[in-house]
């Protein structure tokens, strides 16, 4: 089911690897001209806009954007046992983790009275998208709330589109898992003109007002990535979620069926989610293809799932050995890795960009996607190169805090006005002259 790429033997250039599973396309810049007057028309009616435009997207004109505060205590109350203790759960690890990520201040004395102390300061107010439709993952309201509650951010707000079915509220899991999180507003809005309203606040149908958010983070659809890519900067946002994939280096060792239904499962996201093998083992590669042509055939997804599979995205690349496996995988740099090898944390270790890795055989990815503790807010289509899934780092800013005494200002003097005069910007160093003058 997968296509497969022998590379044994050879070393490909980094370009030649990164041609060999190229990326799914995705039409962001495509809508940016149908989401641009959106966010225009929310900046200058507010929500008048908001609620003409979730008529004409959601058919549902909500009586007003904040959702009453009963109407999240009623769907906790209604949400099934089993989902709110696996909720809990998924939350309570999520919160260990993300606890320890936490950054302190530091302080260095650069000279005699002269230090610069980081002080991190969590961003004021952050707006989470939280998508309807085909993707309800209450699991994503999780990942995103919890690092930032542990950042400290002072004020949530989760947006959610209104759904006709449930009477123009967002889907009842979503409200359930933002209240067991201790988030006590949500707004019923999605799309664009959600993340507008985030961005510029407006005054809902009741005179209350609807603050802006200094940051928007959660994954949405193109529309909703169009906007928040078109507002950055306004607000800061995360990075943008593309297609959700998984890699996994495997030897002779793994168990096919198990990356066979790894593999499978993130398909199950998405037509062009990408899962890719990379292994040592050709006679593993077949086993994953036998796995894979049961498995998918009795899955639920079963048309999604083989779509993804077989797109140009998604295949099996064979290695001559793990050293090549290893440059495959840097290459690639996906959002999941999974390392099924014989000594997995070894070569976990030599791997230098993935989103998350997932190391021996009892860690799925889907692990992760719940109940691992770890963020499922991840580096998709290469970014891994250079970024990170979301974290308390996310939102917290760094503040350089600058305090030099009188004479550790004048023992540099000389150094500043040297720089100064070297960029012809002589009033420059006279600021610091200026208070030795005389
Ligand atoms: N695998 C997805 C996250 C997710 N999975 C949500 C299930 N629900 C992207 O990392
Ligand atoms: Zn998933």
């Amino acid at each position: 089911m997968l296509s497969r790429t022998d590379l044994r033997g050879r070393v490909p250039s980094s370009v030649e690897l990164r041609a060999t599973l190229p990326r799914a396309e995705t039409d962001v810049e495509h809508v940016l001209h149908q989401v641009k007057p959106v966010i225009e028309a929310v900046r200058e009616r507010g929500v008048p806009a908001v609620l003409d435009y979730t008529e004409q997207f959601d058919a549902v004109r909500p009586e007003s954007v904040r959702v009453p505060a009963g109407e999240l205590s009623r769907a906790l109350d209604e949400l099934d046992p089993e989902v709110r203790a696996a909720l809990e759960e998924a939350i309570a690890r999520a919160r260990r983790v993300h606890a320890d990520q936490k950054r302190t201040d530091t302080t260095t004395r650069v000279a005699d009275g002269g230090t610069v102390t980081e002080r991190w300061v969590p961003v004021q107010r952050v707006g989470l998208y939280a998508p309807g439709g085909l993707a309800v993952y209450p699991s994503s309201v999780v990942m995103n709330v919890v690092p930032a509650q542990e950042a400290g951010v002072d004020s949530l707000v989760v947006c959610s589109p209104p759904q006709r079915e449930f009477g123009g509220l967002p889907h009842p899991t979503i409200l359930a898992a933002a209240h067991l999180l201790g988030v006590d507003e949500v707004w019923a809005v999605g799309g664009a003109q959600a993340v507008a309203l985030l961005a510029h606040g407006g005054q809902d149908t009741d005179g209350a007002e609807l603050e802006p958010s200094d940051m928007v983070t959660g994954p949405g659809n193109v529309y909703v990535t169009a906007a928040k890519r078109h507002l950055r900067s306004l607000i800061g946002i995360d990075s943008e979620a593309g297609p959700t994939e998984i890699a996994v280096l495997a030897d002779a060792t793994a168990d096919a069926a198990h990356v066979a239904a790894d593999l499978i499962s993130q398909a199950e996201h998405d037509t062009l989610a990408a899962s890719v093998l990379i292994t040592t083992s050709p006679e593993l590669a077949d086993a994953v293809d036998a796995e894979l042509a049961d498995r998918v055939a009795r899955t639920k997804h079963v048309e999604r799932i083989r779509t993804a599979l077989t797109g140009r995205q998604s295949g099996c690349i064979l290695v001559g050995d793990l050293d090549e496996g290893i440059r495959v995988v840097d290459a690639y740099a996906a959002e999941h890795l999974e390392v099924q090898t014989a000594e997995a944390d070894v070569v976990a270790a030599r791997v230098r960009n993935a989103g998350a890795i997932f190391v021996g055989p009892y860690a799925p990815v889907s692990l992760g996607d719940y109940c691992a503790g770890s963020n499922h807010v991840l580096p998709t289509s290469g970014c891994a190169r250079h970024s990170s899934g979301l974290s308390v780092q996310s939102f917290l800013k760094g503040i350089h805090v600058v305090s030099y005494s009188e004479q550790a200002l004048r023992d540099v003097a000389g150094h500043v006005v040297a720089l100064a005069d070297a960029e012809d910007l002589p009033a420059h160093g006279q600021a610091v002259t200026a208070r030795f003058d005389g």
